[in-house]
C-alpha cells in the first residue's frame, strides 16, 4: 500500500441512494449541492463525489448542465477535488453515467469496476409513504435490479478516463471487483499506482464486517503491493466504524450523506459537514493524522490541476 501520514477525507454529498423522505438535509438543487461540498471542504475534506438531482422531485438524474452548474460554483468557491460520479442514478445507461467525463474532463470520477445486486428495496417499507411519487418505485425496482459494470463497459469506461486525463476512482463493492481491476491493469486499460474505494455494506456487495475490510486489504497488496492507495466507505450505520478502522489501518476514508444520514443512533445528521467533522476528530484523536489539504491530495495522486478541467 502507499503510504501517505495524512488522511484523505472524501465525501459524498447527496448521492443516488437516499431519497427526499429519508432526510430533510438531503441536498437536491445544485445549489444546495455545492453550498453542501463547500461546506464540506470547509470542514476537512479535500475531494468531493458529486451526484445531481432534479432540483423540482430530487429524483437522481445524469443531466450534464446540473452537473456542470454544481462544479462551477464549487471550483468558483475553493480548490477541493471535484470528483463527479459515473455511477448516476439507478435509472441510467452506462453511456449516459460516463458522459460527465468527456463533457467535465474533470481530475476524478468514481469508476465502478464490477456488477452487483444494488438492493435498495428494504428501504421502502421503512420509509413509505413517501413525498414524491418517484421514491417508491426507484427503491422498489432494485429488487429486480443490477448495477452492471462488464468488461465490455470497462473497455469503454477506461480509454474516456484516459482520454480526459481523469484519474478513476475504482469502486469495488466486493473482492472480485479487485481481480477485475487488477484484469484492466495487466491488459493496459488502466495505470498503477491505482486508487482503490472499498464499499462495504450494500445490500448486493460485501458485507460491512471488520474482518472483510481486512480481507479487501489482504488481497489488493497481493494484487497491488506498493502500487495502490485505498479509502473505505460504510453503508449506513457501518460508516464509522468502517471509516475509523480505514484510518487506523493507515487508508483514507469518505463519508456523506449518500451513504449514511446519521450522525449517530436515531440523529439525523443535519450537514455533510457533520459528517466530515466527526471523521476528522476520529482520526485526530485515534491516530493523530490530520486531513490532507487539496493540494497535497493532487501531489498524491498526481492529477492533472483544476485548471486542466473542462469546469
Ligand atoms: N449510483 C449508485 C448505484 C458511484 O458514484 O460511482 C452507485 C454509486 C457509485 O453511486
Ligand atoms: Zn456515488
Amino acid at each position: 500500500m502507499r503510504t501517505f501520514e495524512k488522511v484523505i477525507v472524501s465525501c459524498a454529498v447527496t448521492g443516488a441512494i437516499h431519497t427526499p423522505t429519508m432526510s430533510p438535509y438531503l441536498p437536491v438543487t445544485p445549489e444546495e449541492i455545492a453550498e453542501e461540498a463547500i461546506a464540506a471542504a470547509d470542514a476537512g475534506a479535500s475531494i468531493v463525489h458529486v451526484h445531481v438531482r432534479d432540483p423540482e422531485t430530487g429524483e437522481p438524474t445524469g443531466d450534464l448542465e446540473l452537473f456542470r452548474a454544481v462544479c462551477e460554483r464549487v471550483a468558483d468557491a475553493c480548490d477541493v477535488v471535484i470528483q463527479p460520479t459515473t455511477g448516476g442514478a439507478l435509472t441510467q445507461s452506462i453511456e449516459s453515467r460516463i458522459r460527465v467525463v468527456p463533457e467535465l474532463e474533470p481530475e476524478m470520477a468514481s469508476c465502478n469496476v464490477g456488477s452487483i445486486n444494488f438492493g435498495l428495496y428494504p428501504l421502502v417499507e421503512r420509509y413509505e409513504p413517501f413525498e414524491y411519487d418517484w421514491e417508491r418505485p426507484y427503491l422498489e425496482r432494485t429488487r429486480d435490479f443490477v448495477f452492471t459494470n462488464t468488461f465490455a463497459d470497462l473497455e469503454t469506461v477506461l480509454p474516456a478516463f484516459a482520454e480526459a486525463e481523469t484519474k478513476p476512482e475504482l469502486e469495488c463493492y466486493d473482492v472480485g471487483h479487485l481481480y477485475n481491476a487488477k484484469a484492466m491493469v495487466e491488459r493496459g486499460l488502466l495505470a498503477e499506482p491505482v486508487h482503490i474505494q472499498f464499499v462495504l455494506g450494500i445490500h448486493g456487495g460485501i458485507g460491512a464486517d471488520p474482518a472483510n475490510l481486512v480481507h479487501l486489504y489482504h488481497v489488493a497488496e497481493d494484487l497491488f503491493g506498493d502500487a495502490y492507495s485505498f479509502s473505505v466507505v460504510g453503508a449506513g450505520r457501518s460508516e464509522f466504524p468502517l471509516t475509523a478502522q480505514a484510518v487506523a489501518m493507515g487508508g483514507h476514508a469518505r463519508v456523506g450523506l449518500e451513504d449514511n444520514l446519521y450522525l449517530g443512533p436515531g440523529r439525523l445528521a443535519e450537514s455533510n459537514a457533520d459528517l466530515v467533522g466527526k471523521l476528522v476528530r476520529i482520526a485526530s484523536e485515534q491516530t493523530g493524522r490530520k486531513p490532507a489539504t487539496p493540494a497535497e491530495v493532487r501531489a498524491f495522486f498526481d492529477l492533472k490541476g483544476a485548471d486542466a478541467t473542462a469546469i
